[in-house]
């Protein structure tokens, strides 16, 4: 196994690649540092990115980056351990931000960094590979495109100062209402102008697996796949396509996919969400797709589908049970 290439949303990517690191590293211990016998590009959504208090905020390369580089905060599984808000707060205080979003004083280090970077130039690839010098994930860290996409969604009902048929901000609806206001879609401003970042598509077409993980598959998969050429190099890649079910025994393993998964018309389940993505040789994405053991019944069916399918412990409780989906999906 030389190149795996992950397309990753937030918490869910970033948690299972670093339990596939974990794999790798096992199963290759004398593999010389210099010379790893496989390196892991991972592909990560922008549109959940936005500009707040004149800053660039990029809440899934960020997520990667602190979960893979050892600065995340485990149990929030966004941000900085042991944060204080002082900055944000002295913000609020003149009334500007966003009262309900955590702009930690020292994750504020990142974003400010980051748009200094932007500020002089750098594109966002650039100013990702800078910010990594610092956390060293041990990845390529690659965001889906250069070019702003951000994902908005279409209010159905009337919320504070909003009313039905305002388009806000993913992360309002997803931080402020936790996505319990019900829309009428999403809308990714940008992807029309947008085309895959540096290395985005030669990490597809180059790779010996690409893994679709636990994350987000509307918001976060779904935003990448929609990216002009992901999908089509995803289809011409020699490389195999293996999915991890995001969602268990009916339910989102966490975030609100559910409420994602629903406003497109996808069935919570892990045989709807698998075809959704579909089988590969049926013009759609997967190669194999990885359920959870309580979701086996599921199994017939998705093979019915032409999707070759295998049940796993997918919850991702700790580093060992990441390790060990990664083994699995390795060997699907
Ligand atoms: N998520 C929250 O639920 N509350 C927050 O206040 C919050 C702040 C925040 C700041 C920076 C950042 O990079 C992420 C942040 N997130 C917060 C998480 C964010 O909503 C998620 O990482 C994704 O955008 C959705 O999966």
């Amino acid at each position: 196994m030389r190149n795996v290439t992950v397309l990753a949303g937030g918490v869910g990517g970033a948690r299972f690649t670093r339990g596939l690191l974990a794999h790798l590293a096992a199963a290759a211990p004398d593999a010389a540092v210099t010379a790893p016998d496989a390196a892991v590009t991972v592909i990560v959504n922008t549109g959940d990115d936005m500009w707040l208090d004149g800053l660039r905020i990029c809440p899934d390369l960020d997520t990667v980056m602190y979960t893979l580089g050892g600065g995340i905060n485990e149990e929030q599984g966004w941000g900085r351990p042991e944060e204080t808000r002082r900055a944000s707060s002295e913000i609020a205080a003149y009334g500007r931000g966003w009262s309900w979003f955590t702009l930690g004083d020292l994750d504020l280090a990142t974003h400010i960094v980051r748009t200094d970077l932007l500020r002089n130039g750098s594109t966002l690839s650039e100013a990702t590979a800078f910010l990594c010098r610092r956390w060293q994930p041990g990845v390529q860290l690659l965001p889906m495109s250069d070019q702003p996409v951000e994902t908005y969604v279409c209010l159905a009902e009337n919320v504070d100062e909003h009313a039905v048929g305002d388009y806000i901000h993913f992360e309002e609806w997803w931080v402020r209402y936790r996505a319990r206001v019900a829309v009428t879609g999403f809308e990714q401003r940008g992807l029309a102008d947008a085309i895959a970042a540096p290395g985005v598509r030669e990490a597809i077409r180059t790779a010996d697996l690409i893994v679709l993980p636990p994350s987000n598959p509307v918001v976060s998969i779904g935003t990448i796949l929609a990216v002009p050429g992901v999908r089509d190099a995803l289809r011409s890649t020699t490389a195999r396509v293996v999915g991890v079910s995001p969602i268990i025994g009916g339910a989102a393993v966490r975030g609100m996919a559910d409420a994602c998964l629903r406003t497109i018309g996808v069935e919570t389940s892990a045989l709807a969400v698998g075809l959704h993505y579909g089988s590969r040789n049926r013009g759609g994405l997967l190669d194999a797709w990885l359920i959870d053991e309580t979701d086996a019944a599921a199994l017939p069916a998705l093979a019915a589908a032409g999707i070759r399918s295998t049940a796993a412990p997918l919850w991702m409780r700790d580093l060992a049970a990441t390790t060990a989906m990664a083994a699995a999906v390795l060997a699907l």
